[in-house]
């Protein structure tokens, strides 16, 4: 795996300002207010260069100050939840902070399924399987059920107040907003996600991250 840069530079966030992966991790870093730089680069484009920081092809990618990188976006948040005092997105806690984590493998297990949708229908016509869309457009439905009962009449998932739950799970619910508006309309169906989402817009770290084509 080639560095990305040499010794001691400014970290950087590889991505796009599509995925909701990505998202996840520069409102953690904004959150958490850790400088980077953000550098774009589309997985999907010709002359991508992300296979060259993770063998994955995935973003988000992240590169420390010696070159080295992270990935998945699960590891990536652990790691700026740990460097900074500032902001605790993870519970200490290990009940608690399982509980978050599974609230946020739900939110990204969303992101994947509804994804997958998306690559389906930019196929050929007669190349697109309804059966598999379906599939997966089930999975995005049942786990938004699951996270509305969750929260319930609560303010956060977690009860210890604003989280990586709730942040894993809004950085979903704008991805359905932007991807699939007029089809999954997850604010009509679960008010409570839709007055969770709006909530979060209100946060700085959610409104200068809300995905743009
Ligand atoms: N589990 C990964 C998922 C990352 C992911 O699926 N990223 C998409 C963009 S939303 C991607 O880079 N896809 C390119 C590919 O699959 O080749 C994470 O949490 O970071």
């Amino acid at each position: 795996m080639k560095p990305a840069h040499s010794a001691n530079h400014k970290m950087q966030l590889i991505g796009s300002l599509t995925s909701p992966f990505v998202r996840k991790v520069r409102v953690v870093a904004a959150e958490k207010h850790i400088d980077y730089e953000l550098v774009l680069d589309a997985p999907w484009s010709a002359d991508t260069r992300v296979p060259d920081y993770n063998p994955l092809g995935k973003v988000p990618v992240w590169v420390l100050e010696d070159g080295k990188t992270l990935f998945d976006s699960r590891v990536i948040v652990e790691y700026l939840d740990g460097i900074s005092p500032v902001a605790h997105l993870l519970p200490k806690d290990a009940r608690a902070r399982i509980a978050v984590r599974r609230w946020e493998a739900l939110a990204d297990g969303i992101c994947d399924a509804a994804a997958l949708v998306y690559l389906e229908r930019k196929r050929p016509e007669e190349q697109r399987n309804p059966e598999w869309i379906a599939r997966q457009l089930g999975k995005v439905r049942a786990a938004l059920e699951v996270l509305s009962e969750e929260l319930d009449k609560r303010d956060w998932l977690y009860e210890g107040g604003f989280s990586l739950a709730e942040i894993a799970v809004g950085c979903a619910l704008g991805y359905l907003e932007f991807r699939f508006e007029g089809e999954i309309d997850w604010r009509r169906d679960h008010p409570n996600l839709s007055e969770l989402y709006d909530r979060l817009m209100q946060r700085p770290s959610f409104k200068d991250t809300a995905p743009v084509a």
